[in-house]
């Protein structure tokens, strides 16, 4: 008997130096038992946020090949997982890469595909270094073919061409969340979500069109940003998933173990740039949650 571990194609980038992209993708989906199929989309020396003259090699020929050589020797994935991406054209090989992938149109969770689309562009209402319009384009043409998406609050601005601001409150955001499911994606969750009765806080807010549920899980506040809990967050809700937690439980886990990487490394003197101290906590990935903290919307 073989034993049953979820096969994820992860498409991203693989950012030498930080705590980013695939260098965190990778041991977050194993320590959560998934089997990780990296497709990297370019290899940096770092990544962009806070380093200047980083290397940088694009590999959209490389990902061509690579998935032409799944087809043919017939890899199937329970989850396709893209992140950032360098260019349109790798948009459009994701695209390619889902479809060969599909057994039915968008049945997250159920018909064992569940492809998560993190749409990274930008960040505090800024586009990265790497990032266009053009981008923002092929982002919005990805996300009709995802069962899952994880904007941060400037990603969804910027895929709906709507005006960036931190401080929206709880039914316009709702609106933004329904605006996105629209476009295709059947699950929507945005990060860095203000949480308007305390001012400084944030939150991760959720919809699922099948259901019609919204969600919100606060997260406690701490004055400072490390690049890449973005894709921090996103891994530990897709490994969660892929175990066969509930959305709002894949939320409180990828939620409490960010806050708890960012806890244990805000006490240490050191960069920001080199993102959390990731092996301090990553055993902690499969504690259960005691003490959920999400909330209906
Ligand atoms: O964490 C998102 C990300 C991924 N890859 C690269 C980045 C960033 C954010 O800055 O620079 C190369």
């Amino acid at each position: 008997m073989t034993p049953y571990i979820p096969r994820v194609a992860a498409v991203h980038d693989l950012s030498g130096y930080g705590r980013n992209s695939l260098s965190v993708v990778i041991p977050i989906l194993s320590t959560m038992g998934a089997q990780v199929v990296p497709l990297p989309t370019s290899v940096l020396s770092t990544h962009t946020g806070g380093f200047e003259g980083y290397a940088f090699q694009d590999l959209t020929d490389f990902m061509s090949k690579a998935i032409e050589h799944w087809i043919r020797i017939g890899i199937e994935f329970q989850c396709v997982y893209s992140g950032f991406l360098g260019s349109p054209s790798q948009v459009e090989l994701v695209s390619y890469l889902i479809s060969s992938q599909r057994k039915t149109d968008n049945q997250v969770y159920t018909d064992g595909t569940l492809v998560v689309v993190d749409p990274v562009l930008a960040d505090d209402g800024r586009l990265y270094d790497t990032m266009s319009m053009e981008m923002v384009e092929g982002m919005r043409r990805l996300i009709r073919d995802a069962d899952l998406i994880t904007p941060n609050l400037t990603e969804a601005s910027l895929l709906l061409g709507a005006a960036y601001s931190s401080d929206i409150d709880e039914r316009e955001l709702k609106s933004w969340l329904v605006s996105l499911a629209d476009m295709g994606p059947r699950t929507v969750v945005i990060t860095s979500a203000p949480l308007s009765r305390t001012g400084k806080d944030t939150s991760v807010v959720a919809y699922d069109k099948i259901s019609g549920h919204f969600w919100r899980v606060p997260c406690v506040y701490i004055p400072a940003n490390y690049p890449g809990t973005g894709d921090v967050f996103t891994s530990v809700l897709t490994g969660s998933l892929l175990q066969g937690d509930s959305l709002p439980i894949a939320l409180d886990r990828g939620v409490q173990f960010v806050s708890q990487a960012i806890r244990a490394s805000f006490g240490f003197d050191y960069p920001k740039r080199d993102g959390v101290l990731l092996e301090r906590v990553l055993n902690s990935l499969n504690n259960h949650v005691l003490l959920g903290s999400y909330e209906w919307l």
